[in-house]
């Protein structure tokens, strides 16, 4: 009896919530061999949120010793001390292989501190009945509080390559994101590549040495840059950099902090290092990351040369003579086109977002936050290693990173080639920023579709649309209160102060800046009053001059044919807007850049006058697309999935700054809605008479809630002094 009193306590103090243990996947099998006729599986897993620390007490002695990075939870990063949030200890966090047709299931627990919430979104994978598990925190659900869970439940319909990450502040940045791969029954593209492998899949992103908020923060209230000094490479990488050879890291075994020289340590003198180690009895769990080299300390640090720095490469490895399907991802926060290209390799390009494309072949992609590129690497040179290429460009210009293509007899040794080798390329390059450049190099306007489009899909991508809607992207000259006071700090006097610093413009949408409602339209629509939503003919002022900041939305039917040509101004600052759309993929009809800077009226009259063209019969579906600055894109989709669908630009800095707006699809009644118990949030105040809407009626309280409020009741009136006095009795 005392036992059962026990347990009842311990769950009542955990609050009920249980957080599993690290790295718990409930079924590894989902990773496997997918046919036409393979029994689709429910795929769950387990995702703890946590603050978190690169080269924390996990990792023993590295990167002093380097077999200890590969520790399990060591995140080593680029080998530099910082604070990170993560998922399950690892970085990228679990990496989601399943098959077309399974079903995954995510139970997301919250462990950050500082109470904070969070969401998590599937990129790219469409919603057609499940608009409530997009993931997007204040849009489709409430923010899943600190210490709660919540579980995301859905069939990805299409085979790709997506990926999940948070969708909630900067969390993304941080550490929050891991790959998504949906594995075809059977494929057109198939016959391109001998294999397709879950270690093949290849994420990338910007890396900052200190936390994002504290990067976004001094950006824009001190004039700081933003610019990342590294990349990660599958969460890997070498960093190497004067300043931080005297890094101070605490000694792991002795507790003592110790400053170390990392440049000029060699491996002899690693063994100077305490040897009374703790000693983990644990056997190390299986990788279930699939990212990269898995398992198997993959060592490709040189230790005793001072050309490089301490901490381990991706590796890729791969058999001379077969054809392997990589899966780029980009996932990239701030304005920094990312170039990868393999030395002595060229890449033939099969998919993008998801969608298979005609193949060709290119030297190098420029990928843009948000995208994937599915690429054919055919491992046909000389054995040895080679290496991967990452190059920043825009607000990364002095940012790179390179991983290893590594024939699998060769010796683990680096490339003898420079890793600074070589600069950007120019030509040969898919999706290049400069594309009025070499005639070698295409944007993605100009890929085609694997199979040519079928008559009824011209016929409808040719038809006028429902709505056409130009939408101006800009820095806007006007007093951002976010990050400007109009009579203390306004914008004229920082401008004059000589810095020219077009970050503490207002990063806006035909001028309007967008915040999130108060409550998730989707899921409360009745709890958000109407009035936080705008338009460009519907805006509390005239916003060229006064700052305008609500829930920009534009409003279409189910079925509307929708097009938008979306103008990259760069009147007031350059920047590369990469834009994805929630819950559609869109054909491409055109980009161009057409010059420095352009305004929207000029694109405006362009098109009354004939003069953009719109490519009909070879326009490739995506989710993400690049809007040039100076130039246009234009995108065309049909409206068929009810919702509200965020339409924003990636780059995670610029969101936060308000540069997105919702479409949305239909009335409320169109849009499937979540089960009765689903999460309920909101503002809330005692004085009610000018804003009926802010607060819940008693029926529409969850019946969830009602639940957890009649057990409790009954817990402590009935069930806890019943227990208590058997406790005493006994
Ligand atoms: C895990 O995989 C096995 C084997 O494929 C399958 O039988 C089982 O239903 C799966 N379990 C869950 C929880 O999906
Ligand atoms: C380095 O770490 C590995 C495994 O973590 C351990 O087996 C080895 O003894 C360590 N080497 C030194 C020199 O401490
Ligand atoms: C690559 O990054 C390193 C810092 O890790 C820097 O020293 C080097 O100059 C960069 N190379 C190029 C070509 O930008
Ligand atoms: C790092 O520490 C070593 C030894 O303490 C010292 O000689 C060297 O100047 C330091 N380097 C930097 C960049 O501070
Ligand atoms: C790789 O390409 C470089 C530059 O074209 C060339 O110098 C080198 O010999 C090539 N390496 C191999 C192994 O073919
Ligand atoms: C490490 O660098 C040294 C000096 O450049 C070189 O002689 C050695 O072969 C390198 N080792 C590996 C494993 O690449
Ligand atoms: C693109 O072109 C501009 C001017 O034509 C140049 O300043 C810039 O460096 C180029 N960017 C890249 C990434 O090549
Ligand atoms: C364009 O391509 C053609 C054919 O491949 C080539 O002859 C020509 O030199 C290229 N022009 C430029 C500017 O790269
Ligand atoms: C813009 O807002 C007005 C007023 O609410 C509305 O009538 C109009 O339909 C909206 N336009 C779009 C495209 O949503
Ligand atoms: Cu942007």
């Amino acid at each position: 009896m005392k036992t059962v009193v026990l347990i009842l306590f311990a769950t009542h103090l955990a609050g009920g919530v249980m957080m599993p243990k690290l790295s718990d996947y409930r079924n590894h099998t989902c990773y496997r061999t997918c046919t036409p006729t393979i029994t689709p599986l429910t795929c769950e897993y387990d995702f703890r949120l946590e603050n978190y620390q690169t080269l924390s007490i996990a990792c023993f002695d590295c990167p002093r010793n380097i077999s200890d990075c590969f520790r399990p939870y060591c995140i080593a990063a680029d080998g530099v001390l910082r604070s990170i949030q993560v998922v399950n200890r690892m970085l990228p966090g679990p990496a989601i292989h399943i098959c077309e047709g399974d079903t995954v299931v995510v139970n997301v627990y919250n462990s950050l501190l500082n109470n904070e919430g969070t969401a998590i979104h599937w990129h790219g994978i469409l919603h057609p009945n499940t608009p409530f598990m997009d993931g997007v925190s204040m849009m489709t659900q409430c923010a899943i509080s600190s210490k709660t869970s919540f579980q995301y439940r859905f069939k990805p319909p299409d085979h790709g390559t997506y990926y999940w990450h948070a969708h909630s502040g900067l969390q993304q940045a941080d550490g929050v994101f891991g790959s998504f791969v949906v594995r075809p029954k059977s494929s057109v593209v198939q016959e391109l590549y001998d294999y397709d492998l879950a270690e093949h899949t290849v994420i990338i992103n910007e890396w900052f040495h200190e936390t994002s908020i504290s990067k976004f923060t001094a950006h824009h209230h001190a004039m700081q840059d933003n610019s990342p000094k590294s990349i990660l490479i599958n969460g890997k990488g070498a960093w190497e950099d004067k300043q931080i050879d005297n890094q101070s890291m605490m000694d792991h075994d002795t507790g003592q902090v110790m400053t170390t020289t990392l440049r000029s340590q060699s491996v002899t003198s690693a063994s100077v290092i305490s040897t009374t180690k703790r000693i983990s009895t644990t056997p190390m769990p299986m990788d279930h990351n699939q990212h990269g080299s898995k398992g198997g300390n993959m060592d490709m640090t040189n230790m005793s040369t001072s050309a490089i720095s301490f901490t381990s490469r991706a590796v890729f490895s791969v058999k001379r003579g077969m054809r392997y399907r990589f899966r780029l991802i980009g996932n990239g926060v701030v304005n920094c086109p990312l170039q990868v290209s393999i030395d002595n390799h060229t890449l033939m390009v099969i998919a993008s977002d998801g969608v298979d494309i005609e193949p060709f072949v290119t030297k190098a992609i420029d990928i843009y936050a948000g995208e994937r590129y599915d690429i054919v690497v055919q491992a046909f040179q000389p054995i040895g290693n080679y290496w991967i290429r990452v190059f920043g460009m825009s607000d990364c210009k002095t940012a790179n990173q390179t991983a290893i293509l590594h024939y699998d007899t060769a010796p683990m040794e680096l490339p003898r080639e420079d890793p600074n080798g070589f600069g950007i390329l120019q030509d040969n390059v898919l999706n290049s920023i400069n594309i009025t450049g070499s005639n070698k190099s295409i944007t993605v306007a100009a890929m085609k579709p694997f199979k040519p489009h079928t008559k009824d899909i011209l016929d409808e991508i040719k038809r006028a649309p429902d709505h056409k809607f130009f939408i101006a992207v800009d820095f806007n000259k006007v007093n951002n209160y976010n990050y400007l006071d109009k009579d203390y700090y306004p914008l004229s006097l920082m401008l004059n102060g000589g810095h020219g610093n077009t970050h503490l413009m207002a990063m806006q949408m035909n001028h309007i800046t967008f915040i999130f409602p108060d409550a998730p339209p989707l899921t409360q629509y009745k709890d958000v009053p109407e009035t936080i939503f705008c338009n460009e003919s519907l805006v509390p002022a005239d916003c060229k001059t006064e700052f305008c900041e609500c829930t920009h939305r534009l409003k279409v039917k189910v079925g509307d044919l929708v097009e938008m040509i979306v103008i990259g101004e760069a009147v007031n600052g350059e920047g590369n807007h990469p834009m994805h759309l929630h819950g559609h993929q869109f054909w491409i009809l055109g980009m161009k850049k057409l010059k420095a800077s352009i305004t929207r009226e000029e694109v405006e009259a362009l098109d009354a006058h004939g003069g953009i063209e719109r490519n009909y019969d070879t326009a490739i579906t995506k989710d993400t697309v690049l809007v040039p600055d100076g130039g246009y894109t234009i995108i065309k989709f049909v409206a068929k999935h009810p919702g509200f669908w965020l339409f924003h630009c990636h780059v995670g800095f610029h969101l936060a700054m308000g540069l997105g707006m919702v479409i949305q699809v239909g009335e409320i009644h169109e849009m499937t809605q979540p089960p009765p118990s689903f999460p309920r949030c909101g503002s809330w105040r005692t004085d009610t008479s000018n804003d009926q809407s802010r607060c819940y009626s008693q029926t529409q309280t969850s019946s969830a809630s009602t639940f957890f409020f009649v057990a409790t009741l009954y817990y402590y009136v009935f069930l806890c002094p019943v227990f208590m006095l058997f406790t005493i009795l006994l």
